[in-house]
């Protein structure tokens, strides 16, 4: 006879008793938890549904209410956290959603250079670091951060933390949504998201097809490497809306970092470029070594943003 079963209500408490099983299901209570490590460490009882269901309830309803955000910030690398950052901070009542394609957000500011793991940061850009709270050491033209995973997870938690910030991770940009505006022009109004390991397996099944999230204002960071670097310059370009890209010029940190924080603007109606991928685009040189660029970009695009809902 098949265990009778009932059909789970909508509530997280289970109502499911498997009588064939033997298995009897209780509602668990933070009284039952006790924090001994003497042996007898005992945690409140939990039904795996439960588990699922605080995942699904959270993570789809917040896929439904972004669907429509004020802001998309694609790629949460160092410019596109900074973007985030003072873009949360300084307008509070945008709906701000980050898409980063990587499992690990965070891009290349996980290490500081060919695998090693201190951060140079040049001045003046080590005052965003003074806001932020990370420590570094003084070398008067630059600091250095002891560790580049200090700078990369401070502002990945203070991002995080904000309540109108979203980040969905594993999730790939994998097209723009590009619809005329009401001037005629061409404007990005919103992003093509697909599960990352979707879009970069589009050619082993048939019609994957993805999702979308409609914002007026699109702000690209999304490198000028890796297995979608330049993503929407490229994009740009594939869609006619840019000629042709500038690519990315050899290095020269004192020409390239103040190329990439004054040249980060909308680059077309609706779209801002931040960030090495602004060096795809424009042709800019690159600057190796050191975030204070990439920093100031983003900072840039959220200046550049808001100017935007300001008109
Ligand atoms: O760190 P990156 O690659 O990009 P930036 O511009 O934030 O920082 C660049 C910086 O790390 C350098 O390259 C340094 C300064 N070196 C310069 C040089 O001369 O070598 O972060 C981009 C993020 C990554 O996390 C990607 O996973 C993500 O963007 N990404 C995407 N996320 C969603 N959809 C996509 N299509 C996509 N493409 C990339």
């Amino acid at each position: 006879m098949a265990p009778s079963v009932s059909v789970l209500t909508q509530t997280e408490e289970p109502s499911v008793q498997f009588t064939k099983a033997n298995l009897k299901t209780e509602n668990g209570t933070a009284a039952d938890a006790v924090e001994d490590y003497n042996g007898n460490y005992k945690f409140a009882h939990i039904e795996e549904a439960q588990v699922s269901r605080a995942m699904i309830k959270r993570y789809f309803n917040t896929m439904y209410e972004r669907a429509v955000s004020d802001v998309v910030i694609i790629g949460a690398g160092s410019a596109g956290l900074s973007c985030a950052y003072h873009l949360g901070k300084t307008r509070p009542e945008l709906k701000i959603t980050i898409i980063e394609a990587n499992v690990a957000p965070g891009g290349g500011a996980w290490l500081g250079g060919q695998l090693m793991t201190p951060m140079v940061v040049r001045k003046p850009a080590h005052r965003f670091l003074e806001e932020l709270g990370v420590p570094f050491e003084d070398e008067g033209p630059f600091v250095v951060v002891k560790h580049a995973a200090l700078f990369t997870s401070t502002i990945l938690s203070k991002v995080l933390a904000m309540p109108n910030i979203v980040m969905m991770n594993a999730t790939a940009v994998e097209d723009l949504i590009i619809r005329e505006d009401f001037q005629g022009r061409q404007r990005v109004s919103g992003v093509v998201t697909n599960w990352t390991l979707v879009a970069l397996n589009h050619d082993t099944q048939s019609c994957m097809d993805p999702n979308v999230i409609t914002a007026p204002v699109i702000i690209t960071a999304t490198g000028h490497d890796g297995p979608m670097g330049a993503f929407s310059a490229k994009r740009m370009v594939s869609t006619g809306l840019l000629k042709e890209l500038g690519n990315m010029r050899g290095l020269d940190m004192n020409r390239s970092e103040p190329a990439i924080v004054n040249g980060t603007r909308e680059v077309v109606p609706g779209l801002i470029m931040a960030g090495m991928e602004l060096s795809e685009h424009d042709g800019a040189n690159r600057m190796g070594p050191t975030f204070g660029g990439m920093m100031g970009s983003g900072i840039k695009a959220a200046v550049e943003a808001i100017r935007i809902f300001e008109t």
